[in-house]
Order: structure tokens, then C-alpha cells, then sequence
């Protein structure tokens, strides 16, 4: 038990994020009360399409010193191409964050849980069960580029991949340093170094390198292609998955479409040194097609939740958490639409955060 505070930005966002998010702050809650600490919330509405509406930016200028120095960010989804550009939705809000608060790990697990519904036949909980550890800083994601003779048959348009030896070595520590503490001890990168031969055969060098600092971790690198395939074909054979900023996206949506649904996976945008808040946020976007439904599953939302509490040291909380998600996964009444159930985003969480205070 402790009797810690924590200050949490709570950050909606949009679409169903402004759906899951009240789920997730409600377990929040629920694992605060069981465990004996408090969590001071301060909500805000920026980081959102509707705040663009309004201001005609993402986020206010000053939007650091309105976050304080928060213990961490709970965020929903960003996302409203109706009325925003995704490239700048996402750029004025979620990259603002990354960037600016060096979370340069973006750790996201790939977990078949029990009553999910697999796509993959014959697979069972414990075939899947692995972490994809994405550089989130620099890599594909850069400013680097621009347009010359735009809207003319000359057209040039060029955007450059950035990777510094900063960079792709603190992000590969991370990976091999994780790797080391699983029984299996096995790090997989993605590569496309055949085609991609600059930026990716340093990648792999650096993966060479970095691994002679753990000699008990054996490491293996697939080119993206065939590791896409791999994690549809033999998911079993993964356990620490590291990749670039895009390929670590792609793999992280593809990991958790092929243990059920994406609807479930969660995630943390890590500065592991704590000179900056983390972040943490559903993989899963605004999803416009559903929003304003209460369909949406919260269990991604809650299980950030569990991700965040574990990071700030709450361990107890967070293993309480992740067991009533285990709960609530076996009872099909309680499963949302994505899961082939038909209980509402309110009945999920409501259920979730009841199975924590029991
Ligand atoms: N909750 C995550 C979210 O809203 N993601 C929107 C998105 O498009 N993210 C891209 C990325 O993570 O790079």
C-alpha cells in the first residue's frame, strides 16, 4: 500500500477517446480507493480537433505550463479528418508530446487474453505473448523535407528518415534491456535493409553493437515484410519485438489485430529517465466511424491505465487492474461489439472497475 498523490493530465482527445477515457479514469479510481493512493486529476480539452475548431491550433502555445509538471499524461485519441488533417492533428498534439517530452520508448504488448476471440486458428492464450518496443522519437516520423514547384508537373516532394546513434541506441538498450529481464531472453529487430540501404543496414549495425552489452539476450532481425507475415503465420515465436518509429506503429496494430482485436491494446510513450512525463494512450485512434455510440471498447483506455500506475510504481494497483480485465474478457455479456459482444463502452468499464474494488 501506499499513500502516494498523483497529478494526472487527463487528455480525451477525440472521437472515442472522450468515450474510453472516462472508463479508464473510472478504474483509475476504483484501484485508487483499494490501494490506498490518490489521483488528482486536471482535464483538458486541447490536443483535439474540437479545440482546433475553436482556436485554429491543436494546443495552446503556452500548453506546458498549463500541464504543469504532471506525475504523468493519460490520453485518449486524436483524430477528425473532417475537420483536420490527420498530418496535423496528430503532429499538434501527440508528436508535440513525444517530442517535446523526449518519450523516445513507445512500449506496447501483443497478449492473447483468455475469452478473446483469436483470428489465428488453433492459438491460445500464452501463444501470444510478446512486447513491441517502437522508437518514437525520430526515425520515419521527421519534419525533415519539403515540396519544390508545388502543384507543378515538376513536383518534388521529399521527407527524410533521421536516425542518430543517440537515437537508435538508447531505443535498442531499452529493447535488449527489457528482452533480458523476460525467461525467453530474445530480441527480434525489424529491418528492410535490402531495400532501404542506408538508414536501415546502420539500424542493424547498431543492433550488432548494442548487443554485445548483453550477451545473455539472443537477438534474430527479420526484413518488415516477412516479419508481418511471421506475426500472422508463427506469433509464437516472438518475444521482444523492436522497430523503427513506423515499423514499430505497423507491428503494433498488426500484433494486437492478430491476438483479437486492437480495441484491448494498450500503450506507454516512456521517457524511461523521468526527467519527463509519460504518456499513456490506447493504441487504438479516435475511430470516427463509431464515436458517439458507446460501443467502443475501453479496455484499451484501462489498460493504459494499468500500464501507467505500474510506471509510477503502483504495481499492486496495476496487477489489480489487468486481473479485472482478465475478469470481464471471460464473460461474454460484458464483451463489446469489436469482441462480437454487445455490451456497451459504460457496461465494460462499469464492470471493470467493480471486479478492481473486489
Ligand atoms: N490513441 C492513439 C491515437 O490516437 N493514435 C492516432 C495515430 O494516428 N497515431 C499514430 C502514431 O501513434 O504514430
Amino acid at each position: 500500500m501506499s499513500n502516494r498523490t498523483y497529478d494526472i493530465a487527463v487528455i480525451p482527445g477525440d472521437g472515442i477517446g472522450k468515450e474510453v477515457m472516462p472508463e479508464g479514469v473510472r478504474a483509475l479510481e476504483a484501484a485508487a480507493s483499494r490501494f490506498g493512493f490518490s489521483v488528482r486529476q486536471q482535464w483538458h480539452d486541447f490536443a483535439s480537433c474540437d479545440y482546433y475548431a475553436r482556436h485554429g491550433t491543436m494546443m495552446p502555445e503556452d500548453w506546458k505550463q498549463r500541464l504543469g509538471r504532471p506525475s504523468a499524461l493519460f490520453f485518449g485519441a486524436v483524430g477528425w479528418p473532417d475537420t483536420v488533417p490527420d498530418h496535423v492533428s496528430l503532429w499538434g498534439s501527440l508528436l508535440q508530446f513525444r517530442r517535446e517530452y523526449d518519450q523516445y520508448v513507445n512500449l506496447r504488448p501483443v497478449r492473447l487474453m483468455e475469452g478473446v476471440p483469436c483470428p489465428l486458428a488453433g492459438r491460445k492464450p500464452g501463444d501470444i505473448d510478446f512486447w513491441v518496443v517502437r522508437e518514437n522519437t525520430e526515425g520515419e516520423y521527421s519534419s525533415v523535407g519539403g515540396r519544390m514547384f508545388p502543384g507543378t508537373a515538376r513536383e518534388i516532394v521529399l521527407q527524410e528518415t533521421v536516425m542518430t546513434r543517440h537515437g537508435v541506441d538508447r531505443i535498442l538498450r531499452f529493447a535488449f534491456d527489457l528482452a533480458s529481464k523476460r525467461p525467453r531472453k530474445l530480441l527480434t529487430s525489424a529491418t528492410k535493409s535490402n531495400g532501404i540501404a542506408i538508414t536501415m543496414p546502420y539500424w542493424d549495425e547498431r543492433v550488432e553493437a548494442i548487443s554485445a552489452e548483453y550477451p545473455d539476450v539472443s537477438h534474430n532481425k527479420f526484413h518488415i515484410d516477412i516479419l508481418t507475415a511471421n506475426f500472422v503465420l508463427k506469433p509464437q515465436i516472438f518475444d521482444v519485438v523492436v522497430g523503427s518509429n513506423l515499423f514499430g506503429d505497423i507491428l503494433s496494430d498488426l500484433g494486437p489485430a492478430c491476438a483479437g482485436t486492437i480495441g484491448i491494446a494498450p500503450s506507454g510513450n516512456i521517457n524511461p529517465e523521468g526527467d519527463h512525463p509519460s504518456l499513456f494512450e490506447p493504441v487504438h485512434g479516435s475511430a470516427p466511424d463509431i464515436a458517439g455510440q458507446n460501443v467502443a471498447n475501453p479496455i484499451g483506455q484501462v489498460w493504459s491505465a494499468a500500464m501507467m500506475l505500474d510506471h509510477l510504481g503502483e504495481a499492486d494497483a496495476a496487477a489489480a487492474i489487468m486481473s479485472a480485465i482478465e475478469t470481464v474478457l471471460k464473460e461474454p455479456g460484458l464483451r463489446t461489439r469489436d469482441l462480437g459482444g454487445r455490451a456497451s463502452t459504460t457496461d465494460c468499464g462499469k464492470a471493470i472497475a467493480d471486479a478492481i474494488r473486489t
